[in-house]
């Protein structure tokens, strides 16, 4: 039944009566619920009280995680802690501090320390203190993530002293609005409950067969026609005879919108990871520029259907430099040292087909089709560089020799990405079997509309982002991991909250927390209370079986 309710509510059909979830704030009784699991967490007899007489203590750069922690408290407690300069801990105060003697835990590690008297974050770096504060965050009451004051609630916190930095360094969650546009107001969302989970990569799929997501001002018919289709297929696509279901669907993010994201991303110590797609899943941009494909006669118009679409980008000199320009537009707005250029399923029929295609093989030298698409990589790795970024892609940018400077990410299960670190290449593991959210997440009978799969939550909670077959030093190369949301059938945003949570909750926990402390069974005992948070901050999450 009250699965059902929350099937309803996330498909638009009925809203969820309020109360239904739960309220109330305890901590487990194994321990504090704190997820990512810290590396260290030491607890304490005794609790700190904050009140409005409470202040925060920090000076210089730790001012802005100050002014963070401030907004984060402030709206469920209903006062606002003032901030005092100052690099000393003190009685009655929250004082955040960086410390260079800090680190040996990175960038990202923090020490967070809560007595009867005062509460202490300290961090070598900013984002250290972010994730102090979100730590924090997690040691108050649910209710603390209300929007609104919460009257008769002691905001306390239990004494504990806590040792914490991340296993990976990427730890990414992508997301798909080039299949079901993403409005910029359910991201900025989706970027807040990435941050409440430690996630620092978001990936953004801007680009595909279905539609074109992001303003380019040298070339503006990329939205003016490919942001938009004409219509979408109704179920499954394995489904036969297609049906659909003759309502436009589009949209697309502004520079300015592209600029906010970006911003409120870094604010959270999330990076942003643009994704334009070449040289397959590209009928969205030869609809709107015809010369960019192989049959430049043709008129085509964004995908309505989802699958591997064969309208693939020609190689022409040209081709190439229109998609530079649009990379030099990227390039501005996304501060990213990684930028992702796709190279997954472009399939080689029409340039097979095309005269001009194989005559431009002939001219390059190069032997075959997959050699051409490992050319057509290599310019864009070039020129990234050039501008001194680095290029991912999706593990077929492998096939006809990969760039000098490729990072892969390793979709296709770990092969590919195997084969990279073996020859010095970063990656980051993204498998289908592990990591893949567009996948059910329970019998398919019973689940949401989805594209097929079986990826249930302690499945992604045993995922182990290095493979075996590698020594040290090449495992050295696995950055980390990410889940991917492809959204063909996720069209809003209470569903791919669906798809993410809690699944996201235990992928955060294999790309931060050590791999020797990961229990499945004591992670479900924390979720337990973090979904309580999430109950709070209305996630529609998929309820625990
Ligand atoms: C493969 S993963 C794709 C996407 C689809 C996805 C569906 C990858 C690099 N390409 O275009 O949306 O499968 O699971």
């Amino acid at each position: 039944m009250f699965r059902l309710l929350v099937l309803a509510a996330m498909m638009g059909a009925t809203m969820m009566p309020s109360g239904v979830q739960g309220q109330t704030g305890q901590v487990h009784a194994s321990g504090l619920a704190i997820v990512p699991l810290p590396v260290e967490v030491k607890p304490a007899a005794g609790r700190f009280t904050i009140t409005s007489a409470t202040t925060l203590i920090a000076t210089g750069e730790a001012v802005t995680e100050a002014r963070m922690l401030q907004e984060m408290l402030a709206p469920a407690m209903g006062f606002c802690l003032p901030i005092t300069d100052g690099a000393a801990p003190r009685d009655g105060a929250i004082a955040l501090i960086l410390d260079a003697g800090l680190k040996k835990l990175g960038d990202e590690g923090y020490m967070l320390e809560v007595n009867g008297q005062r509460v202490v974050l300290r961090a070598a770096k900013r984002a250290g203190l972010f994730y102090a504060s979100q730590t924090l965050r997690q040691l108050l009451p649910p209710a603390i993530f209300r929007r609104a004051r919460v009257d008769g609630i002691t905001w306390t916190v239990p004494c504990v002293a806590i040792t914490d930095h991340p296993r990976f360094a990427w730890r990414g969650l992508h997301v798909d609005p080039a299949r079901h546009f993403i409005p910029k107001s359910a991201v900025l969302r989706f970027i807040d409950a990435m941050a409440l989970h430690k996630f620092n990569n978001l990936h953004l799929h801007l680009t595909d067969d279905q539609g074109w997501r992001i303003e380019i001002k040298k070339y503006p018919k990329l939205t003016e026609i490919g942001a938009w289709r004409d219509e979408t297929l109704i179920g499954h696509a394995g489904k036969e005879p297609h049906r659909f279901d003759g309502r436009p669907h589009g949209g697309f993010y502004t520079q300015d919108d592209i600029r906010e994201i970006v911003r409120y991303a870094a604010d959270r110590h999330i990076n942003v990871l643009p994704e334009i797609e070449m040289p397959g899943h590209a009928r969205a941009a030869i609809s709107a520029y015809p010369e960019l494909g192989c049959n430049p006669g043709e008129r085509l118009k964004p995908w309505t259907r989802w699958g591997v679409c064969p309208d693939i980008f020609n190689a022409d000199d040209a081709t190439i430099a229109f998609l530079q320009d649009v990379l030099t537009e990227v390039l501005e707005l996304f501060p990213s040292k990684f930028i992702h250029v796709g190279g997954d399923e472009a399939i080689k029929d029409q340039w097979k087909a095309s005269p001009a295609i194989q005559a431009r093989i002939r001219e390059l030298g190069l032997a075959s089709e997959a050699e051409l698409q490992s050319w057509f990589i290599k310019q864009m790795d070039t020129f990234l560089t050039g501008h001194g970024r680095r290029l991912i892609g999706w593990d077929e940018i492998l096939e006809g020799g990969l760039a000098p400077g490729a990072t892969v990410m390793s979709w296709r299960g770990e092969a590919g990405g195997i084969a990279a670190a073996k020859t010095g290449h970063d990656v980051v593991m993204a498998p289908t079997t592990h990591t893949y959210f567009d996948y059910c997440q329970g019998p398919r009978e019973t689940e949401p509309l989805a594209i097929g799969g079986d990826l249930r939550l302690h499945k992604v909670y045993e995922y182990e982002p290095i493979p075996a077959e590698l020594d040290e030093q090449q495992a050295k190369h696995i950055l980390g991991a990410q889940a991917q949301h492809w959204s063909e059938y996720i069209s809003n945003p209470r569903h791919l909250e669906y798809m993410a949570f809690p699944r996201a909750a235990a992928l955060a926990e294999v790309v931060w927390s050590p791999k020797g402390q990961r229990q499945y069974d004591a992670f479900l005992a924390r979720l337990s209370s973090h979904l309580q948070r999430l109950d709070v901050l209305d996630v529609s999450y998929r309820p625990l079986d």
